[in-house]
């Protein structure tokens, strides 16, 4: 057996962790192979579902699992940490501004990038997850000044795996034929959705499908997801959230299949015209634990229309928390 490895998760008694942690602990994540350790981050009024969490996770005796502690300081949580979810924002409550929600969140993710740099591991990998995350990402980063810039990513992934899903049921074909698909920018309303150099079992996926649907149905149903799982089920995307998270992390761990790539959002190296330093989604491959954006894309004029957009959007809300880089 190997050595446990330490993964943090903020948010734990969140409904985003509610799916996730059970398959932290079963082995969904580094295999049957691996044990872990989880260390779960509240704040003090969630405290006391947390520990009813923790029961259940005892209850279902999970071979791999070594052991579950709770805190509610960033730093004792993200202490050794070498994998770090970090899931839990305040939600926007009504009447809530987007800019007061930008300005509450970013408060919580510079503690955390501060807590990160002063007790993680140097090599931890951190997935932000918690909304707006792109620049809770940003905010993170610029607080972790000792851990490299790399180690951090928001999640596109959910986004990734919905363009995939629409793809494949439009083309009739399993999930596992798509390749390619890439989403580009800022986890909002915004992100494009790119299907130009998607491949259904390797053929080009614009040559299978019609131009009106890709621009008139795809983009927009990918687009604005969220908001409809919100409309039918009452609450926002938990279980399909956290398989995601889950994917982004193993395509770290695993790296991502030959000539395929995963969309994530990283701070940005100035490809693709994007702002060297916004958060930004990009199709980006994994090898040998080496990460980078895929080069060379051609990018057409409506593709570059919905990067700009993005860039004005994550500068915009660069602008209302500038104060916290
Ligand atoms: P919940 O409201 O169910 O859970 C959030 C948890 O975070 C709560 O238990 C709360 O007590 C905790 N929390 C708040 N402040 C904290 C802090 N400072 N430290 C530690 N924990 C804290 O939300 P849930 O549905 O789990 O969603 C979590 C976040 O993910 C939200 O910001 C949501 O908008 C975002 N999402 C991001 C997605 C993405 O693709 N990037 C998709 C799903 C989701 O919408």
């Amino acid at each position: 057996m190997k050595t446990p490895v330490n993964i943090a998760v903020t948010g734990a008694a969140g409904q985003i962790s509610y799916s996730l942690l059970f398959r932290l602990a079963a082995g969904d994540f580094l295999g049957p192979d691996q044990p872990v350790n989880l260390s779960l981050l509240e704040i003090p009024p969630a405290m006391k579902t947390l520990s009813g969490i923790v029961m259940e996770l005892s209850d279902c005796g999970f071979p791999l699992l070594r052991a579950v502690t709770t805190a509610t300081e960033p730093e004792t949580a993200f202490g050794d940490a070498d994998y770090a979810f970090l899931i839990g924002a305040k939600p926007r409550k009504e009447g809530m501004l987007r800019s007061d929600l930008l300005l509450q969140n970013a408060e919580i993710f510079s503690s955390q990038g501060r807590a990160l740099n002063a007790a993680a591991k140097r090599e931890v990998k951190v997935l932000v997850t918690g909304n707006p995350a792109n620049t809770n990402a940003l905010i993170a980063i610029h607080n972790a000044p000792d851990l490299p810039a790399s180690n951090f990513a928001a999640m596109t992934m959910l986004d990734h795996t919905r363009a995939v899903s629409q793809l494949a049921a439009k083309c009739a074909v399993s999930s596992a034929a798509i390749t390619n698909v890439a989403v580009w920018g800022n986890h909002s309303c915004a992100q494009y959705p790119d299907l130009h150099h998607a491949k259904v079992n390797g053929a080009p996926a614009l040559s299978l499908v019609d131009k009106a649907w890709y621009e008139e149905e795809f983009i927009p149903t990918v687009q604005y997801r969220g908001g409809e799982v919100i409309k039918a089920r009452g609450s926002s995307s938990a279980g399909s959230a956290a398989n995601a998270a889950l994917q982004h992390m193993r395509a770290l761990v695993l790296g991502t299949p030959a000539g395929d790539w995963a969309s994530m959002a990283l701070l940005s190296d100035g490809s693709y015209g994007v702002d060297a330093d916004l958060v930004f989604s990009f199709p980006v491959q994994v090898t040998n634990g080496k990460i980078g954006v895929a080069q060379g894309l051609e990018i057409n004029e409506f593709g570059h229309e919905f990067l700009l957009r993005n860039q004005r959007e994550l500068r915009e809300e660069r602008e209302a928390i500038k104060h916290l880089l």
